[in-house]
């Protein structure tokens, strides 16, 4: 593993340096403390695993978040600046490397952008009818109507795992551009997730009832982790493929993780790691079930955003393998174990 399990130094040196510059946050860059530390730990993650395009990636959705927002490129700049000059003044920071250049790198980058806006949901998809009447349902606030598109589709004899993949991922994937481009707001959002949760609580009679195979996941978002719907998508999947699940959910703490992996005797754990800052806590986590003596056996699997963006990042954070979809995933775990 050669991501660091003491995560984000780097990140908590410059916020530190910022404020002793008296740069207030707020004032020069147009963004919240959160905002801020999520910025830094971004770039915190990138300079260790040495992927300047995943720095550069989220610079951009910065950018483009604030163009949305009507607020100036500059501001994210002057943020990329001012860490310029902290990392040129200290030597801790500058022995990471080539920081500098990279940066400026970045700044390039924003530079030449010119933000491509495109939807997330596909004409010629399948299903897309079903998907565009259901985000047009949920951004009307039509929770029944909403709720009566995914139990037509499934009537239509549509399988869960593509209402799942064609109809409710491109809609959720399409309110997260929705909101990143300020079309909605968070409360928006809210209710487009929780509504979604609850059209996909009508499947579990069917999804519990399939006959087992005797292998055993458990799935969980890391700490501090709250994008949950992507995992709990996956495990739904592995149950219909006959596998007993237990779903964690968002934000678990990993000594949970293990304890629950212990006492379910699982087989397998699936990890799921939405943001880039919350990479080092995934390594951390995956350390600490190595170093378990009772979770020796256990085979990790983990997937999202940063995984995609990455190929070889699953190596680096000590996993056993990657999934980019569902299918992907089952695939993989049922050539690790033969049903018993
Ligand atoms: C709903 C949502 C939220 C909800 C989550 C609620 C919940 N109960 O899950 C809330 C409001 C909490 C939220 C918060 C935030 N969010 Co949000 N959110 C979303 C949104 C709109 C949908 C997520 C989703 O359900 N997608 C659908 C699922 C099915 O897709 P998926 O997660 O990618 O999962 C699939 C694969 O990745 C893979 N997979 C996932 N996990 C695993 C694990 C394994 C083992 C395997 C094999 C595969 C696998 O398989 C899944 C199924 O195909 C996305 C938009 C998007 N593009 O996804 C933004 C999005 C992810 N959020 C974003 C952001 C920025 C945030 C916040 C930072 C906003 C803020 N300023 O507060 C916070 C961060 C909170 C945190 N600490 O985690 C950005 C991330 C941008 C980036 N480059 O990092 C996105 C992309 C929105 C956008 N377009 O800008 N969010």
């Amino acid at each position: 593993m050669c991501i660091s399990s003491e995560p984000n130094d780097l990140s908590s040196v410059i916020l530190r340096d910022l404020h002793s510059h008296s740069i207030s946050p707020l004032e020069n860059y147009a963004l919240t403390r959160g905002e801020l530390e999520l910025f830094l730990r971004t770039l915190s993650v990138s300079i260790e695993i040495n992927a300047l395009h995943v720095f550069v990636d989220y610079a951009l959705w910065s950018c483009s978040r604030h163009r949305h927002l009507g607020l100036q490129d500059s501001n994210i700049k002057r943020l990329i600046y001012d860490i310029v000059c902290i990392v040129k003044n200290k030597h801790a920071v500058n022995e990471k490397g080539q920081l500098v250049h990279w940066l400026n790198n970045a700044i390039n980058a924003i530079d030449l952008n010119e933000a491509a806006e495109v939807p997330c949901m596909d004409q010629q998809a399948p299903n897309n009818i079903y998907a565009h009447s259901y985000l047009r349902l949920l951004l009307s606030g039509d929770k029944y109507n909403a709720m009566n598109v995914i139990s037509d589709a499934a009537n239509s004899n549509i399988t869960i795992e593509a209402i799942y993949f064609t109809i409710i991922q491109p809609v959720m994937r399409e309110i997260g551009r929705l909101w990143h481009t300020n079309k909605i707001t968070v409360a928006h959002e809210h209710f487009c997730t929780a509504t979604t949760l609850l059209c996909m609580s009508q499947f579990y009679p069917k999804i519990f009832s399939t006959p087992k195979i005797g292998r055993k996941m458990v799935a969980t978002c890391v700490n501090g982790e709250l994008h949950e719907m992507g995992m709990r998508m996956l495990t739904d999947v592995f149950e219909l493929n006959g596998w007993q699940t237990i779903f964690l959910g968002a934000n678990v703490p990993s000594d949970g993780v293990i304890s629950m992996a212990n006492s379910f005797s699982t087989d397998l754990l699936a990890v799921s790691t939405t943001l880039v800052a919350n990479v080092p806590v995934t390594a951390n986590l995956i350390q600490m079930v190595r170093q378990d003596k009772s979770c020796r056996h256990i085979k990790i699997i983990v997937g999202g955003y940063p995984f995609t963006l990455r190929g070889t990042l699953w190596q680096e954070v000590g996993a056993d393998g990657y999934g980019e979809s569902a299918d992907d995933a089952i695939k993989l775990a049922n050539s690790w174990f033969a049903p018993r």
